[in-house]
């Protein structure tokens, strides 16, 4: 015995009509989203960086299939309650066994939902953490120490012999550091941590990562638009996280280029990477300089 169900004609054809209505002007509204404001963007601050456009699309393409899948999961379901709702007290509902064509569709088609969910979420990892199309241009190393940020630009600046060296500028819990970017340009975020486990993040970027001990994570930004920008740690490190803030500049490659050489001329300078403020090397359980181990290399 099959499922049963009433007869066809038994739905007024106007509510079908209806129905049909209400689901078009859904898929109409959500398609017709777009970036200008918080309310289009499902909340997701306003994307400063051609990658964040990707973590964008991501996250409303998600909302739309959810809620598409929403709408119909709802639309059967007071469809069945409405329709096949007990009219009388001695009325026995119509029983019924399983239906083959349907469990298979929804054992099949929820399994289709994954896969195409996972492949968007890789294309767009991709294209934020290593597009093989674009060369970055620059390369940060971003050091997070308890409590506060390093960030070291290599190579971008030639001491008097001609040799490149690095260059960086180090946040204190007083000292709110500066991480200046090229605009249109791509750059590279090496993350380093001497101590314990941070997490790298800009709103507007719209993507963070962990910093950790021992692992080399890494990320790519093209911002679209020069402005300053908030950043901080995401990841709960201990006494004074919350002091870990600090501002992003994004400017012109001639002031990017000012600036790296006033941080040369201010003496912020060193043959390496450096691992941190002056606290990273006396972190209980460490017993040695990490700049000496390497970490930031
Ligand atoms: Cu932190």
């Amino acid at each position: 015995m099959g499922l049963q169900l009433p007869e066809r004609s038994a739905v007024p054809r106007r509510r079908r009509v209806g129905l049909a209505a209400l689901l078009g002007l859904t898929f109409f509204v959500l398609a017709g989203c777009g970036s200008d404001s918080e309310f289009e963007r499902l909340a997701m601050p306003k994307p400063v960086t051609v990658e964040g456009e990707h973590t964008l699309d991501l996250w409303q393409g998600a909302w739309i299939a959810a809620l598409a899948t929403g709408v119909f999961v709802w639309g059967l379901i007071f469809y069945a309650v409405i329709k096949f709702r007990r009219r009388h007290d001695d009325e026995v509902p119509v029983q019924t066994r399983y239906n083959l064509p349907l469990e298979i569709f929804y054992t099949i088609f929820p399994i289709i939902m994954v896969i195409v969910f996972f492949d968007h979420t890789i294309s767009t990892q991709n294209a934020v953490l290593n597009d093989p199309d674009v060369k970055p241009q620059n390369t940060i190393y971003v050091v997070g120490q308890q409590w506060q940020w390093t960030f070291n630009y290599p190579d971008e600046v030639e001491d008097d012999n001609g040799d490149p060296v690095n260059v960086y500028e180090v946040g204190t819990g007083s000292d709110i550091p500066t991480l200046v970017l090229p605009v249109n340009e791509t750059t590279r975020f090496e993350l380093r941590s001497p101590d314990v486990i941070h997490d790298f993040g800009v709103p507007g970027f719209l993507i963070k990562m962990d910093v950790m001990p021992g692992q080399e994570n890494h990320y790519q930004v093209t911002p679209k638009t020069i402005g300053t920008y908030a950043g901080k740690c995401y990841e709960l490190c201990g006494v004074y996280h919350s002091r870990m803030i600090f501002e992003v500049s994004v400017v012109s490659r001639a002031d990017y280029d000012k600036y790296l050489q006033g941080q040369y001329d201010a003496g912020n300078v060193s043959d390496e990477p450096i691992c941190g403020g002056k606290f990273a090397d006396t972190q209980a359980g460490l017993e040695e300089s990490d700049e000496e181990a390497g970490i930031c290399s």
